[in-house]
């Protein structure tokens, strides 16, 4: 809380520190980073160096970094206003931000002076960095891309705003317990949080429900409720802090928030129900991830951050240039999913209740404004909210969407598409209870639609969007993902990195594109064996944290097998466990065999109301049990499922990866990008032809990654005619054996149908094509271990996957998304 108070009254007072600046030398530095630490200990902590627990010093030394990130915030905010420029602005119900003390110290090439200046009160800042609850406000895939985004985009100069929600509990922390997967709230404030500055003067009302009157043509919303949004704002600080930007997020707060008279009276809980209220909406963050929320808190959510960030966008535009018209020159919003689609409804209502511009102006502005970016393809994911809902929430937006609508579906009529393709189209799905489709209020509102992998556009063109697409060909594009490779290469892998330099320079840390340097030297034996050491030290400092997490010691010299994501069906867990299972009775069949050592690593977190994939999590706690405990495989193979996942869990192990399992049906990935962090740190990829696994292969070669299974294209021909997947089984004997085991119970010999129905399942239809990808899933294992033990050709693959995969760095997908969609520099 001290932490936090002193973060409002320095953001608003400014830098007092100047006078501590000595000198530039090395030491002299590291001299003024401790008086700034003991400075910030005292004064802002209030604590002195015997009463300081090793919390306040890890709030001093951020209070001391931050300073000079401030300097930089305010110099960025107006070298952006003089130049009057373009500014992004990117709107995600998630950033999975994850830790930002050692981000910060990295990218502001502060780390050795830190760490030379806790020292010297025998402070060791790898420590202190641990105390850092890691900031997890999403739940995979898309809200760590928007945390990559933000990095890339302040290293490139990019003057831009992320915004979001402030969840008091983001995703939740999972504890494993007797295998099974429990859900647990985070509390990651629950020590204040150095890192954010709240602004009171910037807050909006946002209002719900009530009535739509129409005075003369003039319309009023009267909202039943309203409740304050108010930003707090956390800095991001690019490569070399060559410029910080700013993520806000919105926390809610009750106009009233207490209501005296009532609580007097004696009515406690009716006097704080406005604030219950408000607290409500920022309390947790949605932990579902492929199954749309259908519940209206969460629509509350969508229309609340997207709301107040709208209203911001146009209050700063207003503000600096006057015009509401000229908003396209001077914004570009990017949606990230469908979550805050009803920003382009809220958009148009600013422009014409409040700007009283017609509907034609408005739509101009809107669509020439907003960008759109789909992340999945999968049915069950696509938004939509029951009409009569949104219309008693936002009754103004629904008749905005109403004129919206009939806008476009006029349009189709004279583009002379059919009923069938109108019906597509509409806003409104008429199918049984009516409903809001959210992503094509999205489309109809953007100028770009844009895929996140190759593959993953192209079916968009031709699946769930493909009617939009004839109206409108020229929107949809592709934007393949990226990751930083600030934290997941340099800060996450300081070994590889110094060893990469030291071959060819540090120019990739900027430009991941010149590790391409290293694919001249990835046969040079020396490099490979100290390539192979790094890779080893890595894995023993993993080995040493999963030991004190789950007490199970790991052989560095195995094969670090690992598949590391949220737990899903199409992602296919069960793929890899059932193989493993078959592994498992081959190793204790042959124990003749030269065997390669393999541990096999799954982490993730499912769902809470899944639960198929709750028990697939149980399943691998129960395989894990069964084989480390079975003397007959030894050290050959060792399974773990490390619980509570989470981005700096990410960080420790896929430094420590040689297998990277990227095996999900084909068509259903969209993108995936844990393949490509994969990849950054030379572990081999083990993947099907999905998402942008497809793109990695293009890049690595076809000899540097071990590719599977059924294509897109053959999965759907396999689906259309007719698959029989208990055939399948019964035809390979290994699958047969290893479901049998597992339905009839040997690895749950307590309760011994507990996979009866899951394995049941995979007989009967099995929609992921688990059966169907087995045979082919289990040679390329076979493929991996052959090229395992040829350590020389293993280490060159590894060096040329490093080497060939710096496109795949954020810095590019903004480049692209910068050019091509926002028309920023
Ligand atoms: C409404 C509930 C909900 C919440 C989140 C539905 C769907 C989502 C996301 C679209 C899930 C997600 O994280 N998708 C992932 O996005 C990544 C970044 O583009 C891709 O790399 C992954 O393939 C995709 O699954």
């Amino acid at each position: 809380m001290l932490a936090e108070n002193a973060a409002r009254h320095d953001a608003a007072s400014g830098s007092s520190r100047s006078a501590a600046r000595v000198t530039n030398s090395p030491q002299g530095k590291v001299q003024e980073f401790e008086t700034r630490i003991l400075d910030a200990l005292h004064h802002r902590v209030g604590k002195n160096e015997r009463a300081a627990k090793p919390h306040d010093w890890y709030n001093a030394a951020v209070l001391a970094l931050r300073d000079d990130i401030i300097d930089k915030w305010f110099a960025s905010t107006a070298r952006t206003h003089e130049a009057a420029g373009k500014r992004v602005y990117y709107l995600s119900l998630e950033f999975l931000i994850g830790r930002l003390l050692r981000d910060a110290l990295s990218n502001l090439g502060c780390n050795r002076v830190m760490e030379q200046a806790l020292e010297r009160h025998g402070l060791d800042l790898a420590r202190l960095e641990e105390l850092e609850p890691d900031a997890a406000l999403g739940n995979g895939g898309l809200g760590r891309l928007a945390a990559c985004f933000m990095e890339s985009l302040a290293s490139l100069d990019i003057p831009a705003f992320g915004y979001g929600i402030r969840y008091i509990n983001g995703m939740f922390r999972q504890r494993i317990d007797e295998g099974w997967q429990v859900e647990l709230p985070e509390t990651w404030l629950a020590h204040g949080n150095p890192w954010e500055f709240e602004r009171r003067e910037s807050a909006y009302l946002i209002g719900f429900g009530g009535e739509v009157t129409s005075d003369q043509g003039a319309i009023r919303w009267a909202p039943a409720e309203q409740i304050e949004a108010t930003a707090v704002d956390t800095p991001v600080v690019g490569w070399q802090g060559k410029r910080v930007n700013t993520l806000r997020l919105w926390t809610a707060n009750a106009l009233d928030p207490i209501q005296l008279a009532a609580f007097n009276a004696g009515d406690h809980a009716g006097a704080l129900a406005g604030q219950v209220r408000a607290d409500t909406l920022v309390r947790v963050l949605y932990p579902a991830d492929s199954t749309a929320a259908g519940q209206e808190l969460r629509l509350r959510q969508e229309f609340f951050f997207s709301s107040a960030s709208i209203q911001d966008i146009v209050r700063r535009h207003v503000q600096y240039h006057g015009d509401i018209r000229t908003l396209p020159d001077k914004a570009a919003i990017q949606l990230n999913d469908t979550h805050p689609s009803v920003a382009v409804a809220e958009l148009m209502r600013l422009l014409m209740d409040e700007h009283h511009l017609t509907f034609a102006e408005s739509w101009d502005i809107t669509r020439a404004t907003i960008g759109y970016t789909n992340h999945t393809l999968l049915p069950e994911a696509l938004e939509s909210w029951p009409l009569p809902l949104f219309e008693r929430m936002l009754p103004r937006h629904m008749q905005i969407i109403y004129a919206i609508n009939a806008n476009v579906l006029r349009e189709a009529r004279r583009a002379g598409l059919d009923d069938a393709a109108i019906a597509a189209i509409s806003l409104i799905d008429e199918h049984g209870e009516r409903r809001v489709r959210m992503a094509n209020l999205a489309f109809v509102g953007a100028h770009s639609v844009n895929g996140v992998a190759a593959l993953h556009t192209g079916l968009m063109k031709e699946t769930v969007f493909a009617d939009l697409h004839k109206l409108y060909p020229t929107r949809i594009n592709n934007k393949t993902n990226g990751v930083t490779p600030r934290r997941w290469l340099h800060q996450s892998n300081p070994r590889l990195t110094g060893l990469v330099r030291e071959a060819i320079g540090d120019g990739f840390i900027a430009d991941a594109e010149r590790l391409s340097d290293l694919a001249a030297m990835a046969g040079d034996a020396a490099l490979g064996e100290r390539v192979d050491e790094v890779k080893r030290a890595n894995k023993v400092d993993l080995s040493n944290h999963l030991r004190e997490l789950t007490g199970l010691r790991l052989d560095p010299d195995a094969l670090f097998d690992v598949q590391i994501k949220r737990i899903h069906e199409y992602k296919r867990q069960l793929l890899n466990l059932i193989e493993t299972v078959a592994l498992y009775d081959q190793i204790r069949s042959h124990p003749e065999r030269d065997w390669v050592p393999r541990v096999k690593i799954f982490g993730g977190k499912a769902a809470p109301t899944y639960h198929n994939a709750k028990l697939i999590i149980k399943l691998a706690n129960d395989i894990a049990r069964r084989i480390n405990s079975d003397p007959s495989v030894g050290e050959v193979l060792k399974v773990v499922f490390v619980p509570n996942y989470n981005v700096s869990l990410a960080e420790k192990i896929i430094p420590a990866a040689d297998l990277s399992e990227q095996i999900s049906t084909a068509g259903m990935e969209a993108s995936g990008t844990g393949n490509m962090k994969f990849a950054f740190n030379g572990a081999l990829t083990i993947g099907t032809l999905d998402g942008a696994n497809i793109e990695i292969m293009d890049r690595v070669g076809r000899d540097n990654i071990v590719i599977f299974g059924l294509t897109a294209e053959e999965v759907a021909a396999t689906r259309a005619k007719g698959y029989n997947p208990r055939e399948v089984i019964e035809s390979s004997h290994e699958l047969a054996q290893a479901v049998k085991c597992i339905a009839d119970g040997v690895f749950s010999p307590d309760e011994p149908d507990r996979y009866r129905g899951l394995m049941d399942a995979l007989m009967q239809s099995d929609w992921f094509m688990v059966a169907a990808d087995f045979d082919a899933y289990a040679a390329a294992q076979r493929d991996v271990d052959a090229r395992w033990q040829n350590r020389a050709g293993w280490r060159k693959s590894a060096i040329m996957n490093i080497a060939n995969v710096g496109w795949f760095s954020s810095d590019r997908t903004i480049s692209e998304y910068a050019r091509e969609i926002w028309g920023v520099k």
